[in-house]
């Protein structure tokens, strides 16, 4: 069993597809360990994304993600990195496949709907960062 962070964005609650996007996770068989909606501050969502801090769209990616309430999951399953960003499409929305949460309501790059650890370690870091209790 494997686990991964998700995140629903705060463009995926503002458009009212939380229950979409968690049906899918339910339907694809991956189970729902933890759960909270929550508004991110600029240090947790810097962590969060430090991969990034020297990108040029680093600034304008905090700001989005603090912008307003985003639901942080923990999800446990089969390969459950993997099979969570088989579910979300590739980055661009645009290029991610129909069928994919970011190809079936996305079309900015930025407004991707969902977040999903890309990795064993991003997986762990990112789980004690949101969740350190679990
Ligand atoms: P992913 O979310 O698919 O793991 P990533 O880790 O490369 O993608 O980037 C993190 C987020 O940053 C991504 O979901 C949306 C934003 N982003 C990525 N590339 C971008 C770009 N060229 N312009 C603006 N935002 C971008
Ligand atoms: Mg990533």
């Amino acid at each position: 069993m494997e686990r991964t962070l998700v995140l629903i964005k705060p463009d995926g609650v503002r458009r009212n597809i939380v229950g979409e996007v968690i049906s899918r996770i339910e339907r694809k068989g991956l189970n729902l360990v933890a759960m909270e909606l929550r508004t991110l501050d600029a240090d947790t969502a810097k962590t969060h994304y430090e991969e990034h801090a020297s990108r040029p769209f680093f600034d304008s990616l905090v700001e989005f993600i603090t912008g307003g309430p985003l639901v942080a999951m923990v999800v446990e399953g089969e390969r459950a990195i993997e099979a969570f960003r088989a579910l979300a499409g590739a980055t661009d929305p645009v290029t991610a496949a129909p069928g994919t949460i970011r190809g079936d309501f996305a079309l900015e790059v930025q407004k991707n709907i969902v977040h999903g650890s890309d990795s064993t370690y991003s997986a762990e870091r990112e789980i004690k960062l949101f969740f350190p209790d679990l």
